[in-house]
């Protein structure tokens, strides 16, 4: 079984402050929270509610399922420049104990993906320096193996779609050239695929960052979305029939979109109709020193109304770096819909509710404690009180594991009267 016990940490701002008699108070939780019985230590007034994992490499990808099925969520983060992924299996609410790296997943590593298919549901590893898309298995010890490989030309990002007769279909984003592979009726335990179809990518030099699924149009039957990173267009592939030709098409055409290399999906605005969510990641070209959220409503016909969620960031003259890194929304159990975004130096929280207009939704910030580039951020209720928590997968080369605890909204709240800043 894995090794190292770990760790729930509560982060006062007082530690900057006295760090004696406060390096006693940690020692103190150290203690409590690596003894085995997973006891939990409510944070006191002035103190962050979060849990570091001692993941020690650029953390670029985190996936957020129960890996051992013991009822309780995991973390799987992975590193595309530190070449391994490791599991933090969580044993009790908010204490977690890390699992061996997994170094089989290759040179530079891109996503996790966890999918369902007729035979159950499978991990797939990109495997991009392999050329191989992998079926990870949990080993006995909690490491990741390679239980089946396909061979896929440098994969760096999948995701996975429904399309009538297509069975499991995966969207394949290499390394290189610009282009996607869909993979018909790809089968994760036998590894094989009844059909690929490789389609290259006009008007972008650059590899896709990600891959989107949404069902725009509600007819049960997948879009897949790609976000052209430099030059802020969405484009996307439609079930073209059971004969049709299959073309990646314009989705929103024109560069108002700024660089964008992700897009999250949802129901905004709770008509039915699934909206798109791309956030900036640097300011759009000519454009003013500020980053915005950019929502496309779904107005159904193919057609989308852009509004422009303003990303509170420092202007670079003030010594701040605008742009979003990464971004998730999820309702949380309050009923209300929520947007987290991670800029460059600081965490910032948008609640959404039926009674306010789109336009002018409050915000609430969370500071890091320095400048750091943010790979992914994901809304999950990871310790299962109900409340949604934000994982991030940090850029840093130690401990780049981070989950914030909520209740989020109300906590960053209590976080800005505090005036505390993550670690
Ligand atoms: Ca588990
Ligand atoms: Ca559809
Ligand atoms: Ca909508
Ligand atoms: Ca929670």
């Amino acid at each position: 079984m894995p090794k190292t016990h770990y760790l729930n940490v509560k982060y006062g701002i007082g530690h900057l402050v006295l760090p004696l008699g406060l390096l006693l108070c940690w020692n103190a939780h150290a203690t409590l929270e690596t003894e085995p019985s997973g006891l939990e230590v409510s944070p006191g007034p002035g103190q962050l509610s979060l849990s570091e994992l001692p993941f020690n490499a650029p953390a670029s990808d985190v996936l957020v399922t129960d890996l051992d099925k013991d009822g309780r969520l995991d973390l799987a983060f992975t590193s595309h420049g530190g070449n391994f992924s490791q599991v933090f299996f969580q044993r009790d609410p908010r204490r977690f104990e890390s699992g061996p790296k997994s170094e089989a997943v290759g040179y530079h590593p891109g996503n996790l993906l966890e999918v369902r298919h007729e035979k159950g549901s499978s991990l797939l590893m990109s495997a991009e320096g392999a050329g191989r898309l992998y079926t990870l298995a949990l080993a006995e010890n909690g490491e990741l193996s390679v239980a089946a490989e396909a061979r896929v030309p440098f994969p760096r990002f999948t995701a996975s779609f429904r399309w009538p007769e297509w069975g499991l279909g995966m969207a394949v984003a290499p390394f290189s050239p610009p282009s996607v592979m869909l993979l018909k009726e790809y089968d994760p335990i036998d590894v094989k695929a009844a059909s690929r179809v490789n389609l290259p990518l006009k008007g972008t030099a650059f590899p896709l960052q990600s891959i989107a699924i949404a069902d725009l149009d509600g007819d049960d039957v997948d879009e897949i979305i790609l976000p052209f990173h430099q030059r802020g267009m969405l484009r996307v592939i439609r079930y073209p029939g059971p004969e049709g030709e299959i073309k990646v098409d314009s989705l929103w055409q024109t560069p108002s979109l700024g660089t964008v290399k992700h897009v999250a999906v949802a129901d905004v605005n709770g008509d039915g109709r699934v909206d798109l969510l791309a956030p900036q990641e640097s300011p759009k070209p000519g454009g003013i020193d500020k980053a915005f959220i950019n929502l496309l409503l779904n107005k159904g016909n193919r057609e989308f109304e852009l509004i422009e969620l303003e990303f509170p960031s420092k202007p670079r003259a003030e010594g701040g770096m605008p742009g979003i890194r990464g971004l998730d929304t999820a309702v949380d159990q309050d009923g209300k819909r929520y947007i987290l975004a991670a800029g460059y130096d600081a965490y910032v929280l948008y609640q959404l509710a039926s009674n306010v207009p789109l336009g002018s939704i409050p915000s609430r910030n969370l500071p890091f404690a320095a400048r750091e580039a943010i790979f992914e951020v994901l809304l999950k209720d990871v310790d299962g009180d109900g409340w949604l928590d934000a994982v991030v997968a940090r850029g840093r080369d130690e401990s780049a594991g981070l989950v914030i605890y909520g209740p989020l909204w109300d906590n960053f709240h209590e976080y800005a009267e505090g005036e505390m800043k993550t670690p």
